[in-house]
């Protein structure tokens, strides 16, 4: 039976979903049932996702066997033994024939630290392979690429939550908190209420619509154009004189050049690329001013979330806002400041632990002589074993099954056949390896195109850490027996370690992995080693939890203002080497994919309340599946028209890349130049089939945001759609 409760047992946890990581108490007695905590983060909410979580833990087809594909094609239950023979015994034989590199290795910010960390541990020395990265690629790496070029250090959020109440003013570009996190708009409270909430989104999304009450001001740009209305919102800083130049002289570098970068971002030329109106850019602009410090105001935020991100300018536009948050002198002073709303359940941790291309534990250089000497001490190897750095995420899907490229890999926290840009070309290079091994909870449209599935345990059934998206490391706690067969991926980890005679210990009990972690991260920029699990647990009992770097072990008696371990890390300086944060001058170029002739209408995608991520596990829960059943276009009324659109009507959406049918949703919410779709959803209705696997050249991430597409009814008798007809 899918998760058999052990009585009566109960944990204080948090959460399976998003990075808010709202605390939560499961108790199992006759079933698995979920009460809400009080933290600081959520304050007692959990939305819908949350509230039925244990939907997946009872999932009909959860998987609880190994399946090895066998010779007529089908997936058939086998032993454990069986599954890691077969593996081991194929990457060998593989490997021996096409060099180390043949096995690649790609993960997921929704895995714990414990598992986040061994994986990318498991990736250099049990495979010696470079071909390691992970979905964050899709999610916060514009963002963390901006923040650490500024700022020296990448964590989302570098203050509690609970401060932005604090605020006159907050700027939010491209990010729907009231869908994406709904808890979170509590900490909205204050400053909306002091008219002060400003809502940069193309749709007038939930979010957006909180502001019409009066209490903000919502910019609905072209999609793909944030940049250049952030350039503009510095030009009018500047031009108004309304920067704080203590700050900047005192805490920043660079900035004169920056200035001068802006000269020709003037408003009406803004308005022209943008489609913003002047008289709100400037009202925007003036708002936020008086709101900073400088100005007499009690502080302002500029926050953003993938609208923005999610861009082949991703890096250069987090640049703009940094570089308009340093103009007002936010960040780094307590009560103001900027930062990225980070997505996944451990979508911070899972980016600081070594899972990614180019790093090893602590959130280090995997090309630093340094940091691989210390790592391969704490790992008992020599620095020589330890491979290069490989590729993004977008390049190594890409070069699967290609000549030269990776023949075999394994997925662990990913559903890529629906999450990753371009997906129909993503499936293509899957069903060209000769091994692909997925190891997830349901079987995922992943998990259906593997030679192997191996059963894995999930949030309840676990322990753990995860790192929330203020840098909070929080407990995970098991409160029921996994099902069936399936494993812990450490347990995975530690035997497939065995089989292929790799180097090192490989630890499978939770505490244990964290404690190796804490010592690898020592001296880290991302820095654990003040932790354990069970000093965790006493912090978060005293409160408020601890956020990292954490150096030294914290006193839980004593509860700082914020948190134990180092809530707002910025305030005496920056970790760069000038202690001042970097502005650097960037450049606006229209989107990769731009409208045009045949193809004129801007596509973006993003998500809906009732479902998380691909779907692999929303769409197994009744009560989400019964509120949001199918995926959707959504499109104007005006545009409706032209094309003789009515609500419900079959659609299809084509693009560069192909086509999806879909529901029409005809809605003013959307502006009439640009349609909108969840990507939630795989088959013919998927989002991805649309979106462009261009990338940022910094940072990697795909233009999920904006792509050129063309919109027609389409007739229900076409046969192929049958099955959505
Ligand atoms: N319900 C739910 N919650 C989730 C998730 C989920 O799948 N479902 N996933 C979690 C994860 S991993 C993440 S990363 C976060 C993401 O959280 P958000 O960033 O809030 O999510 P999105 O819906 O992807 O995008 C936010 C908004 O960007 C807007 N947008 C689209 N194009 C543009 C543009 O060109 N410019 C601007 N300014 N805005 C644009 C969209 O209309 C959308 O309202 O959510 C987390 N929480
Ligand atoms: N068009 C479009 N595409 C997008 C986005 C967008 O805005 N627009 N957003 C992107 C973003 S921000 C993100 S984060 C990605 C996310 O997209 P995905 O990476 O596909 O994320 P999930 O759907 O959460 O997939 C996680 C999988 O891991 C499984 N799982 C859960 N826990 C565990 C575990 O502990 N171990 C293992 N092995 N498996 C587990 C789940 O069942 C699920 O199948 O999508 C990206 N794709
Ligand atoms: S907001 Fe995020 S963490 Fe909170 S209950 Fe919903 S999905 Fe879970
Ligand atoms: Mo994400």
């Amino acid at each position: 039976m899918p998760g058999t409760p052990r009585p009566a047992a109960s944990a204080a946890t948090h959460c399976p979903y998003c990075a808010l990581q709202c605390a939560m108490r499961l108790t199992a007695a006759t079933g698995l049932t979920v009460q809400a905590r009080d933290f600081p983060t959520n304050g007692g909410g959990l939305c819908q996702k949350g509230w039925s979580s244990t939907g997946v833990v009872t999932a009909p087809d959860r998987l609880t066997r190994p399946l090895l594909r066998g010779n007529g094609g089908e997936l058939v239950p086998v032993s454990w033994e069986v599954a890691l023979d077969h593996i081991a015994a194929t990457i060998r034989e593989m490997q021996r024939e096409h060099g180390k590199d043949t096995v690649a290795v790609f993960g997921g910010g929704g895995l714990t630290n414990e598992k986040a960390y061994q994986l990318g541990k498991f990736a250099r020395l049990a495979l010696g392979t470079r071909f390691v990265d992970y979905n964050g690629r899709f999610c916060m790496s514009s963002a963390a690429a901006g923040a650490n070029r500024a700022f020296g250090l990448d964590r989302g959020l570098p203050f509690p939550l609970a401060d932005l109440g604090g605020a006159d003013a907050i700027l939010l570009l491209g990010s729907n908190p009231a869908e994406t996190m709904p808890p979170f708009v509590r900490h909205l409270a204050p400053v909306r209420g002091r008219g002060g909430l400003i809502v940069v989104d193309p749709r007038r999304s939930a979010t957006a619509a909180l502001t019409e009450d009066g209490s903000g001001l919502h910019l609905a740009p072209r999609p793909g154009t944030d940049l250049a209305l952030l350039l503009g919102m510095l030009h009018l800083l500047l031009a108004e004189r309304l920067i704080d130049r203590a700050y900047v002289e005192a805490r920043t570098e660079g900035f004169e050049e920056v200035a001068a970068s802006v000269g020709l971002w003037w408003p009406e030329r803004v308005e022209q690329v943008c489609g913003v109106p002047v008289i709100d850019l400037q009202s925007a602009v003036r708002r936020l001013a008086a709101a900073a410090p400088a100005h007499g105001g009690r502080g302002a935020y500029i926050l953003t979330g993938r609208g923005v991100e999610q861009s082949s300018q991703g890096t250069a536009t987090v640049t703009a806002a940094i570089n308009c948050a340093l103009a007002l002198g936010l960040p780094g002073r307590t009560g103001s400041g900027y930062g990225a709303l980070t997505g996944q359940g451990n979508g911070q941790g899972g980016r600081e632990h070594g899972q990614k291309a180019d790093q090893l534990p602590g959130y280090r250089s995997i090309e630093d002589p340094a940091a691989r000497a210390y790592v391969a001490g704490v790992w008992g190897v020599d620095p020589e074993v330890i491979p290069g750095k490989g590729v993004p995420a977008v390049e190594l899907l890409r070069r699967l099954g290609t000549s030269g490229g990776p023949r075999a890999l394994l997925v662990h926290g990913s559903n890529v056949v629906v999450s990753a840009p371009n997906a129909e070309r993503v499936t293509e290079r899957l069903r060209a390896l000769d091994l692909l091994v997925v190891a997830d909870v349901v079987p995922s449209e992943t998990a259906l195109l593997a030679d192997v599935v191996l059963p894995v345990t999930q949030w309840a059934e676990e322990d753990g850490t995860m790192t929330n998206l203020e840098g909070r490391i929080l407990r995970r706690r098991k409160a029921i027996e996994p099902p069936g067969e399936a494993r812990s991926e450490l347990w995975i980890w530690a035997e497939l370690a065995s089989r292929l005679r790799a180097p090192s210990t490989w630890p499978t009990e939770p505490a244990a992995v964290f404690a190796e972690l804490a010592e690898a991260s020592h001296g880290g920029v991302a820095d654990y080693s003040g932790l354990t699990h069970d000093l965790i647990d006493a912090t978060e009992a005293a409160g408020h939890g601890c956020y990292w770097p954490v150096p030294d072990a914290p006193d839980p008696s004593a509860v700082p203002d914020g948190g134990h371990g180092t809530p707002r890390p910025f305030l005496d300086g920056f970790p760069r080497p000038s202690g001042r944060a970097r502005a650097v001058s960037v450049t606006y170029a229209e989107p990769a994919d731009n409208v045009r002739a045949g193809a004129p209408l801007y596509l973006t995608t993003g998500r809906l309340l009732h479902h998380y991520q691909s779907g692999a596990q929303t769409r197994r829960v009744a009560e989400l599946v019964a509120s949001a059943p199918e995926p959707f276009v959504a499109l104007h009324p005006l545009l409706a028209d032209v094309h003789d659109i009515a609500e419900g009507d079959l659609v299809a959406v084509t693009t560069g890349r192909g086509t999806a049918y879909v529901r029409a949703r005809v809605t003013a919410d959307q502006r009439p130049d640009t349609l909108f779709m969840p990507f939630h959803w795989g088959g013919l209705g998927s989002a991805n089939r649309l979106t462009n696997d261009r990338t940022d050249p910094v940072s990697g991430m795909p233009d999920f945001k904006v792509c050129a597409a063309s919109i027609a009814r389409v007739s229900a008798a076409v046969p192929e759609l049958e099955v959505i007809a």
